[in-house]
């Protein structure tokens, strides 16, 4: 047989690595990583190849919370797929998400007439004590910019530094709206979705919890740490109207096990409360706007790319 051909028929797989054509887009794709110091972020191959093929407009759900706050257990739970064909989940397989992550199937939703293709994105999420560092600023000031639902996932409850790290990232959003070539390109900020896990919360709703966290507190004697807090959440007047709470309970009392639970096996409120929350999400989204345009896949991947300041190679 030509030598060749035999090299073809035993070795097909090198040349679909050599055209980088990704075969199966039912799994999730890198799409921002970390190098390996962990301080810089670039963008990677794989998870622009997803979004580019899209020729609909973009809209995208990215969630961010801290970390093992049951993000990607949430992600699959919105797109249906178990922890075994979606994002890693927490205890199974070596899975802390590094940077940022895409599902490379988007899901497609006819918004107000016009087919959009939306994709959902994981982070990597940040620590839940001590103070928050560049690394997770700029993670979340990025899915900030990428998303049009914004979904911050926070346990039980939020914290004085669950609003200053967000007030950090829509800062940080801004500066890299201003790295967009051309003209002045105005900051359009997500729609932002509190999103609080396991609710036990007595009396109180979720939305008024956010409202109490974000309003400014009165301060007479001029104390700085106040004032600081109250600036805060002044910086994050730009997101308020555009924000909506919503809490979820416990899917089930066995943490470790709820990958192996079917919906049949879960806490049957939680699997009502995830459907509401589908429904509200694809009712508040909106491909992503970027200078009074929405961007397909190619134009979104170059939006990025000037974001992050660098060309992919
Ligand atoms: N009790 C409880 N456990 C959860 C929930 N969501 C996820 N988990 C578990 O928490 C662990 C971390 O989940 P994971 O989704 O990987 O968290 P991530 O680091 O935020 O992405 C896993 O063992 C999950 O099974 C939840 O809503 N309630
Ligand atoms: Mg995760």
């Amino acid at each position: 047989m030509d030598t060749f051909l035999s090299f073809l028929l035993f070795f097909p797989s090198l040349f679909a690595i050599a055209s980088s054509q990704i075969q199966n887009f039912q799994q999730p794709f890198p799409i921002v990583e970390p190098d390996p110091g962990h301080t810089k972020l670039r963008l990677s191959r794989e998870g622009l190849e997803a979004i580019e093929r899209i020729t609909n407009p973009i809209a995208s759900v990215a969630v961010i919370g801290p970390y093992r706050s049951g993000k990607s257990f949430l992600l699959n739970q919105l797109l249906s797929l178990s922890c075994y064909e979606g994002f890693g989940v927490g205890h199974m397989r070596d899975t802390k998400t590094k940077g940022i992550w895409i599902w490379g199937t988007p899901i497609e939703l006819d918004i107000d007439g016009v087919k959009t293709s939306v994709f959902y994105l994981d982070t990597e999420g940040f620590e839940s004590v001590g103070k928050s560092n560049v690394y997770d600023d700029r993670i979340f000031a990025l899915a900030t910019v990428m998303s049009s639902v914004l979904i911050y996932n926070l346990p039980e409850t939020i914290r004085e530094a669950d609003i200053s790290r967000l007030s950090f990232a829509v800062e940080l959003a801004e500066e890299f709206y201003g790295r967009v070539k051309g003209q002045d390109v105005a900051f359009e900020p997500a729609k932002l979705l509190w999103l609080i896990q396991r609710d036990f919360l007595q009396g109180k709703s979720v939305q008024q919890m956010v409202e109490e966290a974000l309003r400014r507190v009165p301060n007479i004697n001029g104390d700085k740490n106040i004032d600081m807090v109250n600036q805060i959440r002044d910086s994050l007047a730009i997101m308020g109207d555009n924000s909506t709470a919503f809490s979820l309970p416990q899917p089930h009392l066995q943490r470790t096990k709820l990958c192996d639970m079917k919906d049949g096996d879960l806490e049957p409120l939680y699997v009502k409360r995830r459907e509401q929350l589908k429904e509200l999400v694809s009712s508040i989204i909106r491909p992503k706007i970027v200078q009074g345009k929405s961007l397909n896949g190619k134009e979104f991947v170059s939006f990025l790319e000037q974001v992050l300041g660098c060309q992919h190679d």
